[in-house]
């Protein structure tokens, strides 16, 4: 068993870890109880290295638990004879990360042949193996329990929260009192020019990215560390609810289809009150313009009405293939063999489309469950606490909307369902295809209006107890950090956060992701692609659509649907659910994929 004295080697940490002991020993003389409770609780220095589990003793005491990290040790510190090998072997992240994004005369070579499966295994099972599954913690618990592993309405997290006892919020080091959000925010987070992502992200990207995810973080603001999202994962629940109630006000009944409504003869999601379901929208919206989503919140943009316009068009078109081919399937089969259908459509765009764009690489990345068949892979998820925070991207925000030409500014956008009706589905996915999007990553990027959000995100961090940055880069083995100016190349930046968190090790995670300095020409820095990753790759392929027993044409009604998932792009469910075809990708123009097409836009 290890005491404090026997982790803490040196310096500063010791002095301050003495002064706790030493009166620790000053009150044991009193009373058994006052000293437990003036004891530092030894987890609090986070002693236990390569994911081994901090587990307190006694009052002074701690045992890290190595089993299975593959170092021992008393805090799991000395490798054993082959991670040794595998540690001495393996390239660090930017290494690899630089080899992914250069060479792509290689990368062309290697993405026509068998090894480009080799790589995309491995990238899948090294992302996939740091995600504990099945899940561990969750905000109440920092240490297993039956209620966290059973209890869905959590969010997991990969690492306990910061135990209650601790002397300082964020363990032991950084300062008494945390930086106000608002100062954060305010110093670091809030635009000053507009700052263009450099891969060339754009707006049908940022779109994309807040309706896909909204369908897995629904954080339930009442009690911190919850979720209303019980899927966890890909369940298009954006498109077709989170309750079986609301699935049913937004069916037809009749061939498998979702209720709709023509405009000009076109299809658009119906009002509510031929859907009756709860959107939320500003008292006085009269109901003719309010729109029945899956969602109760995507009222508030066009651009997520656009994608709940396009899936809503894409699932009734489904149907229609479906029934052509099972006239005997009634309304139930067809409506639920389409939704796996749009599962599997989300998420082969999602990897081979988003995370590819998102990625940089030269690497063709490919969506094959079958790669994973014959790995110790668990086909389950659960989206974590840490995941939902790293994801508010609210940068990718531009300053105002360009579409078809004219300026719309936010107070024009919000709520404006009127816009896609007007402009039209074509204008509107060709006006934010060509719009570029704020760069994530770096800091001052992100709009006022935009601004609260990364304030909550800090206070909703600090009611969980999320450990410090610096903790989750070890976590997902990329080295601490050292000092500010190692996290970021702006000056002020760092001066100002030294100056409020006292200590590097204190970075709070939401805030560390943030504003770390982003990879050269990157639209963020390493750390958010390698927490990001694991977390995405595991979500995705461990969608039960994704194992063995689902993965076969029967899944989908037969041939016919497995090709629509494994051919699905953007650009076709865009193309097939529109009068004429618009410049429709990720990215702005100019910017355009270096990448051999992976389906000729033709193939339609
Ligand atoms: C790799 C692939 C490249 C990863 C590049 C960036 C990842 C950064 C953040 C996460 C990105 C996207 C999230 C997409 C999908 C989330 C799916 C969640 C499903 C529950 O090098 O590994």
């Amino acid at each position: 068993m290890a005491t404090l004295r026997g982790y803490m080697a040196g310096g500063l940490v010791v002095s301050h870890l003495s002064l706790w002991a030493f009166l620790g020993c000053m009150l044991l003389e009193n009373s058994n109880v006052a000293a437990a409770s003036h004891t530092v609780n030894p987890c609090c220095y986070y002693p236990c290295e390569n994911s081994g589990v901090c587990v307190r003793f006694g009052t002074d005491q701690y045992q890290c638990d190595c089993t299975r990290t593959g170092f021992h040790g008393e805090n799991c510190t000395v490798p054993e004879f082959w991670t040794w090998i595998r540690l001495t072997l393996k390239p660090n992240p930017s290494l690899v990360h630089y080899l992914l994004t250069n060479f792509q005369w290689f990368w062309d070579l290697l993405n026509n042949t068998f090894l480009r499966d080799i790589v995309m295994r491995f990238v899948l099972t090294t992302r996939s193996n740091l995600i504990p599954s099945p899940p561990t913690y969750n905000t109440e618990y920092g240490y297993l329990s039956w209620e966290s592993y059973h209890n869905l309405s959590y969010y997991t997290r990969l690492l306990p929260p910061v135990p209650e006892d601790c002397p300082l919020p964020m363990g032991t080091k950084g300062k008494q009192i945390l930086p106000d959000p608002k100062v954060l925010a305010r110093r670091f987070f809030k635009r000053r020019t507009f700052r263009a992502d450099p891969q060339g992200t754009n707006l049908m990207f940022a779109f994309m990215a807040q309706h896909f995810t909204h369908q897995f973080f629904k954080t339930n603001n009442k009690t911190t560390g919850f979720t209303k999202a019980l899927g966890h994962g890909v369940d298009a629940s954006n498109i077709y609810g989170d309750t079986l109630e609301r699935q049913h006000q937004l069916r037809l009944h009749k061939d498998g289809k979702l209720k709709y409504q023509l405009v000009d003869g076109e299809v658009y999601p119906p009002t509510v009150s031929y859907a009756p379901v709860y959107m939320k929208y500003p008292e006085a919206h009269p109901p003719e313009q309010q729109l029945a989503i899956g969602h109760e919140l995507f009222g508030i943009l066009p651009g997520l009405t656009l994608y709940a316009t396009l899936w809503l068009r894409e699932h009734n078109r489904v149907c229609d293939i479906l029934k052509a081919e099972h006239p005997t399937w009634d309304d139930e089969q067809l409506f639920q063999t389409t939704r796996l259908i749009i599962i599997g459509e989300i998420i082969n765009i999602i990897i081979e489309e988003y995370v590819q764009h998102l990625s940089g690489y030269f690497l063709n990345l490919k969506f094959d469950p079958t790669l994973l068949f014959k790995e110790r892979f668990q086909y389950s998820n659960r989206i974590a606490l840490e995941f939902c925070q790293l994801y508010h991207w609210h940068p990718l925000m531009p300053d105002s909307f360009i579409i078809d030409g004219d300026e719309v500014t936010y107070s024009q956008f919000f709520y404006n369902n009127s816009l896609i009706m007007h402009y039209g589905v074509e204008k509107l996915v060709d006006s934010f295809s060509r719009q570029v999007a704020g760069q994530i990553g770096g800091g001052f990027n992100s709009h006022e209006v935009v601004l609260k959000v990364a304030e909550m995100t800090i206070e909703e961090s600090r009611a969980a107890r999320i450990q410090p940055f610096n903790e989750y880069r070890k976590k997902f083995n990329l080295r601490p950090y050292t000092s500010f100016y190692e996290f970021t190349d702006d000056l002020e930046m760092a001066k100002g956060l030294q100056e409020l968190y006292g200590h590097i090790d204190a970075l709070e995670f939401y805030t560390g992701v943030m504003l770390e300095k982003a990879r050269p020409n990157a639209i963020f820095g390493e750390s958010m692609v390698e927490m990001g990753a694991p977390f995405s790759l595991k979500g995705l392929l461990g969608n039960p659509l994704c194992s063995p027993e689902y993965w076969k044409p029967s899944t989908f009604g037969g041939e016919t649907g497995l090709n629509i998932v494994k051919e699905a792009t953007l650009h076709k469910l865009v193309c097939h659910n529109s009068r004429w075809c618009p410049y429709v990708d990720f990215r702005v123009p100019g910017k355009e994929s270096k990448l051999t097409p992976r389906k000729p836009p033709t193939e339609l």
